[in-house]
């Protein structure tokens, strides 16, 4: 007999039924009050054992807001909800770009796509619940899924080399980790309009979000992207923030696989199975490619400095890539688990934080500079587990867990490594939707 979901459980769902606005759900009840791309399939993954209805919603909330070109906008703005910036008439993605939706406003860049890895599980659940019509709409949506990676695998790897080029810090999910430091030295800021924030609002301790310095060279690549016309190849030849992401580029390998198990379940054609399964190989060798002997991960490429020499969370992303030999299997979990992360000196769990303490732009309580992403572990243990390793996967899961079991964890955005001390939003939403499949 199956186990009565406990207090965690129902703690969690409620989280997600807090934050539901019907077809999406916010990622923080305050901080994030908008649809965001990769907090919704995580969200979907959540839900998807428990309703997988509404778990397909969620995406295909988020795919009506597919651009032309295929890109997934990271924001779809709530009309109703003003209390964001940048906010939609910032981005003035229709206005900007023949490519964006009319109507509803969306920003101009994207986010991880690990929406693969929720449309296989609400199928798997779908049929083997025998729910067809939310099988059905998988089969509707997928197109749209598939659009999604042709345009991450031509405008994104121009030159079909396996990695994913991004535009801005915010592409890669890890906003302000140390892996964007150097390129964002780089970006001269030009005549910035005036602006507020209001993220500072929603947070108890102003140092654990970006700074302001931080904050106009984000601002400031929007307004050049926006000067683009968002449109990639214009953006290729002047930007300058241009990284080949290994996190996006591991995620992508693994998605394409995922989509092709898909699509195999949906009888799609053999051309389109055999398409996904070379990007996920493209992908596989250039990410394995970029692992550097010393530093022991994968490293980013600067494409105007080469490889960026950090250590963060971003560098165990191959872990999830479908075709990992043993050699570099076995040096990933020495690393995840070692004294650089789970293992490192103090920690208050052995999770994984998001830089290696101690490393260059370690910092235990800034945003993704040191603490602890609940989410980022969560993807972490679905590849030890790809890669046949259960055990290692169980205990990173029970570490994860007896974090978000305590009291005042509230479900946090992150935390703190040493303390456990929950920072940035309570309730978000990401943070429940793991627990929920963890459980
Ligand atoms: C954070 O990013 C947004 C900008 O997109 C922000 O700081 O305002 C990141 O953690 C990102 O990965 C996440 O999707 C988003 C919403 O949870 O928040």
């Amino acid at each position: 007999m199956a186990a009565e979901p406990g207090p965690l459980h129902a703690a969690a769902l409620q989280v997600l039924r807090d934050n539901d606005l019907g077809n999406w759900t916010k990622p923080a009840p305050r901080l994030y009050p908008h649809q965001w791309s990769w907090d919704s399939a995580f969200i979907a993954i959540g839900l998807a054992r428990i309703d997988p209805e509404r778990a397909l919603r969620e995406l295909e909330a988020l795919f009506a807001a597919q651009w032309a070109d295929g890109r997934v906008p990271h924001i779809v703005f709530n009309p109703e909800d003003r209390d964001y910036f940048p906010g939609a008439d910032w981005w003035a993605s229709a206005e900007t770009s023949q490519s964006a939706p009319r109507t509803p406003a969306t920003s101009g860049l994207i986010q991880p796509p690990v929406h693969a890895l929720a449309l296989q599980l609400i199928l798997s659940v779908a049929n083997s619940r025998g729910i067809s019509h939310v099988a059905d709409r998988v089969a509707d949506l997928y197109p749209r899924v598939m659009a999604w990676h042709r345009y991450l695998a031509t405008a994104r790897d121009a030159r079909g080399c396996g990695l994913l080029t991004i535009y801005h810090p915010w592409e890669s999910g890890t906003d302000n980790s140390p892996r964007w430091d150097a390129a964002l030295a780089r970006v001269k800021v030009g005549n910035l309009p005036k602006y507020q924030r209001h993220d500072l609002q929603h947070v108890h301790d102003v140092s654990e979000r970006p700074t302001d310095a931080e904050y106009d060279r984000y601002l400031w690549l929007v307004e050049l992207l926006k000067s683009a016309g968002y449109d990639d190849a214009r953006v290729q030849r002047e930007h300058p923030f241009q990284v080949q992401d290994v996190l996006m580029s591991s995620i992508f390998s693994a998605a394409n696989d995922v989509l092709a198990e898909v699509a195999i379940t949906l009888a799609r054609p053999g051309s389109e199975i055999d398409e996904l399964k070379e990007w996920s190989r493209r992908s596989s060798r250039a990410v394995q490619e970029a692992w550097d002997t010393e530093l022991n991960l994968a490293l980013d490429r600067d494409v105007q400095t080469g490889p960026v020499r950090v250590e963060t969370c971003a560098g165990l992303a191959p872990i999830l890539l479908p075709d990992l030999g043993p050699e570099l299997r076995s040096r990933l979990v020495q690393r995840m688990f070692g004294p650089g992360f789970a293992g490192a000196d103090g920690l208050a769990y052995a999770v994984v934080p998001s830089t290696a303490p101690g490393s260059i732009g370690f910092h235990a309580r800034r945003y993704w500079r040191g603490p602890t992403w609940p989410v980022f572990n969560w993807l972490l243990c679905w590849g030890l587990r790809h890669q046949g390793l259960a055990r290692e996967a169980a205990a990173l899961r029970a570490a994860n867990l007896q974090l978000l079991e305590r009291p005042d964890a509230c479900f946090a955005e992150y935390f703190e490594p040493y303390t456990a001390e929950q920072l940035g939003s309570p309730d978000q939403s990401w943070t429940a939707a793991v627990a929920l499949d963890w459980l």
